[in-house]
This record gives structure tokens, C-alpha cells and sequence, in this order.
């Protein structure tokens, strides 16, 4: 039998593009890899809010595909606030505690509280599987601290996404000082080893922008079904350049941005064509006057008041802007 050698060729090539898109489909480094964000910050609950955290306290959320059954571990990136990466205010002299829960209460879809988005409620729901209480350690500084090994199946379980979900909780106990990490779930206790499938999400997004005029950071919300409108609010842009909002239907909407210390926030209308995908709110610093160690806060709420969820690794992708002329020629008759 004589085999058409180019078409073969070409048929492997697509197998192979599609192989390397679901082998690396979900990302588990926080901030993800995509977002261009150098660390989450949280301050110790004596700092001031116009430092650029509002709360005092940071919640991510981990899911792992049912499909996973292998134990995995949850490693915090510079756990410590002190020596190098931390934001100093006066001396270090602040601590912080990380914990992991899992089991029932944790998923945000069934218990709203889990969220940690009203002020008084109690947010550390579900069974508390690990912890530990970072101050300033030279031995996690710059260095990774590992949880676990957690058993998937600990987790609390979503039908929806057919994944076990679990959360880690920073808190800044004691102190005044910006603590700055990062997190990875990974499959190994030494290494960042990613596991296929697994995803992060928060609500409220504290993070730190690079010290570069050219950085672009990025936070990708999900836009889920019924949604027809979202209210942005950001916190302590400190008037830093511009905030835009991308899709694959938005060349780059201006959203109105928060000075120091103030919340500023906007209704941004949802094309039925953006539903089920993500968006990108890209934050582009400012020219000119850097202005340095910028810490912000950005959470997104649906027409019914429902918060969204960011997602360290974007579902369907990063969007990206297609031309409406474009999107005239390829739309389907009705
Ligand atoms: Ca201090
Ligand atoms: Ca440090
Ligand atoms: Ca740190
Ligand atoms: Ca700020």
C-alpha cells in the first residue's frame, strides 16, 4: 500500500499540537504563568490599608481532577516575611499563618462564606488539614515551604468541574509588613511538578505589580453562563497607567482606576459571544514617574451580585481580540 507521505505527515503534526495542548492544559504555579504578576501580597493586620492590601488576608482555591488519585502537595514560595522579596514597614516584626483546608464547606459554588468576600464572616470553613505560622525565618526566605502530602480525595468534591476542591489561607497575624509569595501545586514534595487538569481561583486578587514600565500584568476572569453585565472594582491602583479589559469581542475597554487607598469601581457590559470564556483585565503601569511596589486589589461581581472567579490558568485560553470584520465573515447564519 503506498502512503500519502505529506498528508501522513501533516496528520501527525495535528495529533502532536493537539497532544502538547491537553498535556499542558491547567497550570498550578499562583500567580500563573500567563498573568506576568511577580507575587501575591498580603500585610500583617497592623498595616495600613493604603499599603494596597485591603483585608489583611488572601484565599486560593485548588482543583484537582478526579481523575488524579496520586497524593499531591500545595508549596508556598518565600513563606517567610523578612530578608529578601517582603515589603519592610519600620523593622520586620510580623507574622503570617498559611493553612489548607479540604472536606465539605470549602467549595465557594455550595457555601458562599468559603469565599471570603463579606467582611465578619468565617471564611476558614472546612477541615483544617495543615498549617504552619511564618515570621522572619532566613530558613524560608527566598525558598519554598511544602504542605502535604494531601490525598485528592480529601478535598471537597464539584460535580460540575468533576474535581476536589481545596483552599490555602494566608492571614496576617500580627505586624505591619507586606509578606510577597507564590504557590504551586505540584505532584512532587522538591520540585514544581504540575498535575494535568488541576486549576486555581481566587475572588479577591491581591497582588504586586512588577517595577517596570513595560510590565503588563494580567488577571483572567471566567465568564460564566447568564452573565450580562460585571462591576469591576479595583483598590490602590495608586493612579498607576491604565486598566483594560480584552476578550476576544473587547479591543481594550478603559475601565476607571482607584488612586491610594479608595475602591473604584464600573459596570462593564457582557456580550452573549464573551459567556463561557475567560476575559483579560490587563494592567499597564503608568510612563514616566515609576511608582514602585504598586499592591493591588481587584474583585469582579456579576448582575446578581455573584462574585467571579480569577483563574490562575484561563479557561479556554487567553482571549484574544478577533477584528469584528473578521467575526462578520466566519459568524453563522441564523
Ligand atoms: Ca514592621
Ligand atoms: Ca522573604
Ligand atoms: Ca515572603
Ligand atoms: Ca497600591
Amino acid at each position: 500500500m503506498k502512503v500519502n507521505k505529506p498528508k501522513y505527515r501533516f496528520l501527525i503534526l495535528i495529533l502532536l499540537l493537539e497532544f502538547s495542548c491537553t498535556s499542558f492544559l491547567g497550570a498550578q504555579a499562583v500567580p500563573g504563568k500567563d498573568e506576568n504578576i511577580p507575587f501575591l501580597v498580603t500585610f500583617g493586620k497592623f498595616g495600613k490599608t493604603s499599603w494596597g492590601d485591603n483585608d489583611f488576608y488572601q484565599i486560593f482555591f485548588f482543583s484537582v481532577l478526579k481523575d488524579y488519585t496520586k497524593p499531591f502537595y500545595i508549596r508556598v514560595f518565600d513563606p517567610d516575611c523578612g530578608g529578601e522579596n517582603d515589603e519592610i514597614q519600620g523593622d520586620f516584626n510580623s507574622k503570617f499563618s498559611f493553612a489548607v483546608y479540604g472536606g465539605k464547606g470549602v467549595d465557594p459554588d455550595k457555601n458562599e462564606d468559603s469565599k471570603g468576600l463579606e467582611k465578619g464572616v468565617n471564611y476558614k470553613t472546612g477541615n483544617l488539614l495543615a498549617s504552619k505560622v511564618f515570621g522572619t525565618e532566613a530558613r524560608y526566605d527566598n525558598k519554598y515551604y511544602t504542605f502535604g502530602p494531601f490525598n485528592p480525595s480529601e478535598g471537597d468534591f464539584n460535580e460540575r468541574w468533576n474535581s476536589y476542591i481545596f483552599k490555602i489561607v494566608c492571614e496576617g497575624l500580627a505586624g505591619d509588613d507586606g509578606n510577597l509569595y507564590r504557590f504551586f501545586l505540584s505532584r512532587d514534595q522538591n520540585n514544581n511538578l504540575p498535575i494535568e487538569g488541576a486549576n486555581a481561583f481566587t475572588y479577591a486578587y491581591t497582588f504586586r505589580m512588577w517595577n517596570d514600565f513595560k510590565s503588563v500584568a494580567h488577571i483572567y476572569p471566567f465568564v460564566d453562563t447568564g452573565i450580562v453585565f460585571i462591576k469591576q472594582s479595583n483598590f490602590d491602583w495608586d493612579n498607576d497607567g491604565k486598566i483594560l479589559v480584552v476578550s476576544r469581542y473587547k479591543q481594550g475597554v478603559e475601565v476607571p482606576i482607584s488612586n491610594e487607598n479608595v475602591w473604584e469601581s464600573s459596570n462593564i457590559p457582557i456580550e452573549p459571544a464573551e459567556v463561557n470564556s475567560s476575559l483579560d483585565f490587563q494592567f499597564h503601569k503608568k510612563q514616566g514617574d515609576l511608582v514602585k511596589n504598586n499592591n493591588v486589589v481587584v474583585t469582579l461581581k456579576n448582575q446578581r451580585g455573584d462574585a467571579l472567579k480569577f483563574y490562575s490558568s484561563p479557561i479556554g485560553g487567553v482571549p484574544v481580540y478577533i477584528p469584528k470584520t473578521t467575526i462578520t465573515k466566519i459568524a453563522p447564519k441564523k
